[in-house]
C-alpha cells in the first residue's frame, strides 16, 4: 500500500518547492517525491509548509532531569555535600575567581551532573527518556542519537542485564516513535595519560572487552526496532590509544559501516592536557592516529586552529554542534564559516537538554556568529539566501550522516520524517514559506510553531502535542522528584 501527503509548499533538498506530492510506502520510506503535482482527490493535505524533520546528533538523556538546576553560583563542596565528588580530579579546578569564590565552569557543571547521575536507574532512565523523546518530537527532531555511557548500577556494578540501562532508552524510543541511534560509550580514564577513574565515574566504567561484548548483547534489539547502532568512545581523555584501537576494530568486525562518535577539544583545558600529554591538539592527535572518516561525528571541535578546521572537514566527519549547550557550559564558539569553507559537514544535537528544540539550535548558532563577527545572516550560502533554509538543510543532511540512518531530507528513498509548520501561528501567517521558516527559527518568541511532526510515515503529534504527552510529563516529573528527594 501507498500513503500520500500533499504539500503546497515543501523544502525538498534543492529549496522550497511548489505543490509537492510525497508518497511513501509500508515501511514509512518515500518512495516518490513529485514536484508541481496536482492535489489527488484522495490525498491528505498539509496545513502548512512542509520540512524535513531534523535528526538530533547528540543527546545524553538522563541529563534532562537536571537541566535548570546548576543556573545558580555554588560552591562545589556546598553544593553536593559529598567531599569525594567535589573534590576535582587533578588539574580541574577552576582557576578564575569570581566574587564569593571560585568561578563556575564546565568542570564545575560536570561534578554536581556526576552526582545527579549517582542514583539514577533504569526506571528513572526509562521515564525521563520518554519524555525528552516526546519533547523532541514537538519541537521538530524526528530521530535522535543517544551517547549513552551511565552503564552500571549505582555502586558501580553490573547489572543483572548488562545492557539494562540502554535498553530503557531503547524501550523510550519505540514508545515515542523517535528514530533511534544508539552509542554505547566507552569510558575508562579521568584524564590523558591513563590517570584513574574518579569515584563519580564509576558507573561509566567498562573493559573494552566488555563494550564489545555490550554491542553484541544490543545489536538485535536494535535490528528488531529498526535502531542503528554505533560506538563513542568518550573523549581521548577518557579512552587510551590502545582500548580505541581495539574498540574501533571490535566495531568494525559487527559493522563496518556502523558511526563512531566522540566528544573532542570542547574546553580549551582539554586542548592544554592533550598537548602537554602527547605534543599535538585533539583534533590533530585523532586525525593522526585514527582513520577518521566519514562514518565519524565530531561532538563539539570547538577548539581547533586552521589547520585542523581544515583537514577535519575534509576528513567528510560531521562535526557535532550544540550550540544552546555550547552556550550553557562556556565552551567557547565554533567557526562555522571556516568550517563550510571547507566544505564540512554539521549537524546539530541538543546534548545537555538545555534545550530541545531544533530551530532553538540553528538560532544559536546564527547568533554565535552574528555576535564574533559582527555580521549578519553568516549561516546563509549562495543556494540559499534564507539563513533558517539554508541552516535547515545542511543541518538534515549532516545529522543524517552521524546518524547513519536515511533520514536525510525529503526525497525518494529516505524516510518518511518531515514537519508541517503551524501557518495559523501568529509569527508565521500570511508569509511566504521561506519567511514562515525564518519566522519559525527567529521569530517565534519560544512558542512553538510545530503543527505536525510525521517519522517513517506516521504523525507522531498533532496541533503541537505528541500523543504520549500527558503520560509522559507525569512520569517524568515523578521520577526527577524522586531523583532529587532519594
Ligand atoms: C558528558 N558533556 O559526557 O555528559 C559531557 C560531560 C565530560 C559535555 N561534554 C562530561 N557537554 O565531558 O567529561
Ligand atoms: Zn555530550
Amino acid at each position: 500500500m501507498t500513503h500520500t501527503l500533499f504539500a503546497a509548499d515543501a523544502l525538498l533538498p534543492e529549496g522550497w518547492t511548489r505543490n509537492v506530492l510525497l508518497t511513501w510506502n509500508d515501511a514509512g520510506q518515500l518512495t516518490q517525491v513529485q514536484a508541481g503535482a496536482q492535489r489527488p482527490a484522495d490525498a491528505q493535505a498539509a496545513q502548512g509548509p512542509v520540512i524535513p524533520g531534523m535528526p538530533n546528533l547528540h543527546s545524553h538523556a538522563f541529563q534532562r532531569a537536571f537541566a535548570g538546576l546548576t543556573e545558580h553560583r555554588a560552591e562545589p563542596e556546598k553544593a553536593t555535600g559529598r567531599p569525594e565528588l567535589s573534590r576535582p580530579p587533578r588539574g580541574e579546578v577552576p582557576t578564575l575567581s569570581a566574587p564569593g569564590g571560585v568561578a563556575d565552569s564546565f568542570w564545575s557543571w560536570r561534578t554536581l551532573m556526576y552526582r545527579f547521575a549517582a542514583r539514577l536507574g533504569p526506571q528513572h532512565m526509562e521515564a525521563i527518556a520518554t519524555w525528552l523523546y516526546a519533547e523532541m518530537l514537538e519541537a521538530g527532531y524526528t530521530s535522535v542519537c543517544e551517547f549513552q555511557y551511565v552503564h552500571h548500577d549505582t555502586d558501580g556494578r553490573p547489572y543483572t542485564d548488562d545492557a539494562a540501562l540502554s535498553r530503557a532508552l531503547l524501550r523510550a524510543a519505540q514508545a515515542t516513535g523517535i528514530g533511534f541511534t544508539l552509542l554505547p560509550v566507552l569510558y575508562q580514564t579521568s584524564g590523558f595519560g591513563d590517570q584513574p577513574p574518579t569515584e563519580g565515574q564509576r558507573r561509566f566504567i567498562r573493559s573494552t572487552e566488555s563494550m564489545l561484548r555490550l554491542l553484541e548483547t544490543l545489536k538485535p534489539d536494535c535490528d528488531a526496532q529498526g535502531a542503528r547502532l554505533g560506538l563513542a568512545p568518550h573523549s581521548l581523555r577518557a579512552v587510551p590509544p590502545d582500548a580505541l584501537h581495539e574498540a574501533l576494530a571490535g566495531l568494525d568486525a559487527i559493522d563496518r559501516t556502523a558511526p563512531v562518535h566522540i566528544h573532542i577539544a570542547e574546553q580549551t583545558k582539554e586542548v592544554d592536557d592533550c598537548v602537554e600529554w602527547s605534543g599535538l591538539r585533539p583534533v590533530e592527535w585523532l586525525l593522526d592516529h585514527a582513520r577518521v572518516d566519514a562514518r565519524w561525528c565530531l561532538v563539539h571541535a570547538t577548539h581547533m586552529n586552521d589547520a585542523e578546521y581544515e583537514y577535519a572537514a575534509r576528513s567528510g566527519a560531521v562535526a557535532g554542534l550544540c550550540p544552546t549547550t555550547e552556550a550553557n557550559l562556556g565552551d567557547g564558539i565554533f567557526d562555522f564559516a571556516k568550517w563550510r569553507s571547507h566544505g564540512g559537514a554539521w549537524g546539530v544535537g541538543s546534548d545537555s537538554h538545555a534545550s530541545v528544540n531544533a530551530a532553538e539550535e540553528l538560532l544559536m548558532l546564527e547568533y554565535s556568529q552574528r555576535l564574533a563577527k559582527r555580521q549578519r545572516n553568516v549561516g546563509a550560502s549562495a543556494a540559499q539566501p534564507h539563513v533558517a533554509t539554508a541552516l535547515t538543510l545542511e543541518a538534515v543532511q549532516g545529522g543524517a550522516q552521524a546518524s547513519a540512518r536515511a533520514v536525510g531530507g525529503l526525497a525518494a528513498g529516505q524516510q518518511a520524517d518531515f514537519v508541517v509548520l503551524d501557518a495559523a501561528h501568529v509569527a508565521l501567517q500570511g508569509l511566504s514559506a521561506p519567511d514562515m521558516l525564518s519566522a519559525h527559527v527567529f521569530a517565534s518568541h519560544r512558542t512553538s510553531a510545530v503543527d505536525a511532526v510525521w517519522v517513517a510515515g506516521r504523525a507522531r503529534v498533532a496541533a503541537g502535542r505528541h500523543v504520549l504527552h500527558d503520560e509522559a510529563v507525569s512520569a517524568f516529573v515523578a521520577a526527577r522528584t524522586r531523583l532529587l528527594q532519594d
